[in-house]
């Protein structure tokens, strides 16, 4: 005499499940990011809710489909061999497969290529250019001085406070080279470029309200741009665990008026 398996009906994780994504999803969606500061950064925060967004509702589809069969067939007779065709089973497994090919290549193809384009595109000739250096812990920042070039630097030359990112004295470009600790003055309304170099380990420049994450590494010179929307104080900080001291790297970002960015500028000091 065969039993009946009877199974109780229990949708209580599904129930859990399905409140924790509506709060995840709903959350960035009201506001869970930083505010953006930077123009490219609506960009990315439109790529990030579209993605919470198309996925977050497949999520739900998917929770309501499963809490319907749970709830319809969780109790009864174990059932043998398949139920539907094999046909069948290959539609449901092939479609939403698709589903998602083209949810995932609108966000990267439709949104996300014009907001890659302005972070690595070609920077206008008006662009403002600085460098950021990491090393182990903090960042060093150098302006061109007024000839708008950076000079020569070795890595043979770097001395901790006396040349900390090693200058060449004997090119004239970096007898005017600026250089500050942790401080990044740019301007408002106007492209910044900027050089990133390392001088020991990883580091990463993060300045979470412009949305810019760039990784950075000895013996490369990698480039990241953006727009600054406002004028302000912003943080900076290190997005690569580099050290003990890892947590301590952090900076400022001052977006200023072209003027008083010039005054800054001319106040300050050529480090040779
Ligand atoms: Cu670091």
């Amino acid at each position: 005499m065969s039993e009946t398996t009877s199974h109780p009906r229990s949708p209580g994780f599904g129930i859990v499940f399905f409140l924790l994504g509506i709060v995840v999803v709903g959350g960035f969606g009201v506001g869970w990011l930083p505010e953006v500061k930077s123009a490219h950064g609506h960009g990315i925060d439109g790529v990030i809710r579209y993605l919470l967004g198309t996925t977050g509702a497949l999520f739900f589809l998917g929770c309501i489909v499963l809490g319907y069969f749970v709830m319809k067939y969780g109790r009864g007779e174990a059932q043998s061999g398949a139920i539907v065709s094999n046909r069948t089973q290959a539609i449901w497994a092939i479609v939403p497969v698709l589903i998602m090919c083209a949810i995932s290549e609108v966000g990267v193809l439709v949104m996300g290529l014009p907001v890659f384009a302005e972070v690595y595109g070609e920077a206008p000739d008006d662009a403002y250019e600085v460098e950021v250096v990491g090393k182990q812990f903090e960042w060093l920042v150098r302006y061109p001085g007024p000839d708008g070039v950076f000079g020569e630097v070795d890595h043979a030359k770097v001395h901790e406070t006396r040349n900390p990112l090693g200058l060449v004295k004997s090119d004239p470009a970096a007898q005017d080279d600026i250089v500050v600790r942790g401080k990044v003055h740019i301007p408002v309304d106007r492209m910044t470029v900027v050089r990133l170099r390392a001088l020991d380990v990883i580091h990463s420049f993060t300045v979470p309200l412009f949305r810019v994450k760039q990784d950075t590494l000895p013996g490369y010179t990698a480039y990241t741009q953006f727009t600054p929307e406002e004028v302000g104080v912003f943080e900076l900080a290190c997005a690569e665990l580099c050290g003990l001291g890892h947590y301590r790297m952090q900076g400022s970002v001052i977006v200023e008026s072209e003027e008083s960015l010039k005054n800054w500028l001319s106040e300050q000091e050529p480090w040779l």
